[in-house]
C-alpha cells in the first residue's frame, strides 16, 4: 500500500513489476533491455497514457548505486502512483497523457541484490576481471562522458573505480544502446540517487556550465522551492561540478551530450541522519517530496517542448 512502505528485494521487484505488467496491458509495456554481469534482467517499465501514440518521452533510471535503497523505492512509487491516479489526480494524468515514461527500476541489480545478502554499504555493480581480486566498477562512472578523469578512479579495489574502458559494464552498455535508440523521443532524462538531497544538472564531468545552464537552473530552483513550500525540507540545487564535485562518467552528463538537453540526477533524502538506512517509515515522503520535484520539472519542460 501506498502509506505503510517497505523496501523490496530484487526477486519482488521483479514480481512487482511482471505483475504491475499483466495487470495494466493498457497502459504499460514491459521491455529487456540487457542483462547484468550475473545475467540478471534489465527491465524497462514503459508507462503511457489511454490515448494515441505520441512522439515524446521521459527515462527515469534508479538504483544505479547499490546501497542507495530509496532510489528504487521512489521507481517503484512512481509506478504505483501512476497507475493508482492517473484519471483521478491532474499532474500524473497530463503527464502520462503528453508523454511516455520509461522507468528502469533497478539499473544495477547485482549490486542490489548483494546488499541484502552480504553487505549493506556496497555500491558498485559485481563485475570480477581476471588479474584484480577486487569487484565491481561505479556504473556512474563508466559512461562516455569524459571518462576516468578527475573524480573517478582507476584503481579497481576504488568504490569510484570506472572500470576497463568507457561502457565496459554491461548495465551501462544496456541503457545507452537504448537511448541511443530512442534519441528522438527522449526530452527528459532523470537518474535517481541519494543521499544529501540535491537537484543537479550536468556537467559534472567539468566545471565549464551547459549552453542552457540558466534554463536548467531556474527548472531546478523552482522544483526546490515547490519541495520546501509543501514539504518544509532543503533540496540544493546546480549543475554537479558546482554543487557538490567533479565526477566524469556519468549518466547525467552522457545523456546531455547525446542532446537530452533536460537530464538530472536527484539525491533524494535524507541529509546525513541516516544516510543510505533510511528507515522504511520515511519512504512515503521521501517519494512524495521526490515526484513534486520531477513533476515540476516535467510540467515545464513539455511547456517549452
Ligand atoms: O557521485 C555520484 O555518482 C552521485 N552521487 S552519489 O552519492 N549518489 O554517488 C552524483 C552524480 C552526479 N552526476 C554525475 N557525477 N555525472
Ligand atoms: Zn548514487
Amino acid at each position: 500500500g501506498m502509506n505503510n512502505e517497505r523496501y523490496h528485494s530484487l526477486e519482488d521487484i521483479y514480481h512487482l513489476v511482471n505483475k504491475t505488467s499483466q495487470e495494466h496491458p493498457d497502459m504499460t509495456k514491459l521491455i529487456l533491455i540487457g542483462s547484468s554481469f550475473e545475467k540478471n534482467p534489465l527491465y524497462v517499465l514503459k508507462l503511457s497514457g489511454r490515448r494515441g501514440p505520441v512522439d515524446k518521452a521521459m527515462w527515469m533510471d534508479c538504483g544505479i548505486h547499490a546501497r542507495e535503497w530509496i532510489s528504487p523505492a521512489f521507481c517503484i512509487w512512481f509506478i504505483n502512483y501512476a497507475l493508482t491516479f492517473y484519471k483521478e489526480i491532474p499532474d500524473i494524468t497530463t503527464l502520462l497523457d503528453k508523454m511516455d515514461i520509461y522507468i528502469l527500476p533497478v539499473m544495477n541489480p547485482d549490486g542490489y541484490k548483494y546488499t541484502w545478502t552480504t553487505n549493506r554499504m556496497w555500491r558498485k555493480n559485481r563485475s570480477v576481471k581476471e588479474g584484480s581480486s577486487c569487484v565491481g566498477v561505479d556504473l556512474n562512472r563508466n559512461f562516455d562522458a569524459n571518462w576516468c578523469t578527475a573524480g573517478a578512479s582507476s584503481n579497481p579495489c576504488s568504490d569510484i573505480y570506472c572500470g576497463q574502458y568507457p561502457e565496459s559494464e554491461p548495465e551501462v552498455q544496456a541503457v545507452t544502446k537504448f537511448l541511443r535508440s530512442h534519441k528522438d523521443s527522449v526530452k527528459l532524462y532523470f537518474s535517481i540517487h541519494s543521499y544529501s538531497q540535491l537537484l543537479l544538472f550536468p556537467y559534472s564531468y567539468t566545471l565549464e556550465q551547459v549552453p542552457n545552464h540558466t534554463e536548467l537552473f531556474e527548472l531546478v530552483q523552482e522544483a526546490s522551492f515547490k519541495i520546501r513550500r509543501h514539504y518544509r525540507n532543503i533540496y540544493r540545487y546546480g549543475s554537479g561540478a558546482k554543487t557538490i564535485y567533479l565526477a566524469p562518467g556519468g549518466s547525467d552528463d552522457w545523456v546531455y551530450d547525446q542532446g537530452i538537453i533536460y537530464s538530472f540526477t536527484f539525491e533524494l533524502q535524507d541529509r546525513g541522519r541516516y544516510g543510505f538506512l533510511l528507515p522504511p517509515n520515511l519512504i512515503n515522503n521521501a517519494c512524495n517530496e521526490a515526484f513534486a520535484g520531477v513533476k515540476t520539472i516535467a510540467m515545464r519542460v513539455l511547456e517549452k517542448l
